[in-house]
């Protein structure tokens, strides 16, 4: 049993995805990972989304480029939180993704992160299973810290 599932629509989509796997990773967040095409393997793509939850998936990040429909069709098939992430191909810098994956009809939510943005579709997970965790929610305020101490750290080297 894992608690997120980060899926997308090609391979191709791997060197942006892989972001959402290494920031769970960093929070010991257990996942899986797949390829599931909303156009190339429908029957698949919806197989994963109507038995996700009862596998005991709390959360699915899913990321594709171009005519992205793979978010919204899984978040169609699932009552799990879904995140898109607008993956950019060679053309139209990835508006087209973004576009296709934000602006999803009422009733059928996806939380979508920036163009690119797998990273913080993995540490969005990590705050929806946080909510639950307070180990996690913890680390995740460690983590926000670790930010600031960074930020103040280059401003102090900055001013030298
Ligand atoms: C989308 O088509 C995938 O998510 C991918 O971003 C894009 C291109 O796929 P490939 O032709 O590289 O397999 O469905």
């Amino acid at each position: 049993m894992v608690d997120v599932g980060v899926i997308m629509g090609s391979d191709s989509d791997w060197p942006v995805m892989s972001e959402a796997a290494k920031a769970l990773a960093e929070f010991d967040v257990s996942y899986e990972v797949g390829v599931y095409s909303a156009h190339r393997t429908p029957g698949r793509m919806l197989s994963y989304a109507q038995s996700a939850a009862s596998r005991g998936v709390k959360v699915i990040i899913a990321g594709a480029g171009g005519a992205a429909h793979l978010p919204g069709m899984v978040a169609s098939a699932t009552v799990l939180p879904v995140i898109g992430v607008p993956v950019p191909l060679k053309y139209l810098d990835g508006m087209d993704s973004l576009l296709s994956i934000v602006q999803m009809p009422a009733g059928v939510p996806v939380a979508t992160v920036s163009i690119g943005g797998a990273r913080n579709a993995g540490l969005l997970a990590v705050r929806m299973l946080a909510a639950t965790d307070p180990g996690l929610q913890a680390r995740m305020g460690e983590f926000q810290a670790g930010l600031e101490a960074m930020v103040l750290e280059k401003d102090e080297k900055l001013r030298q």
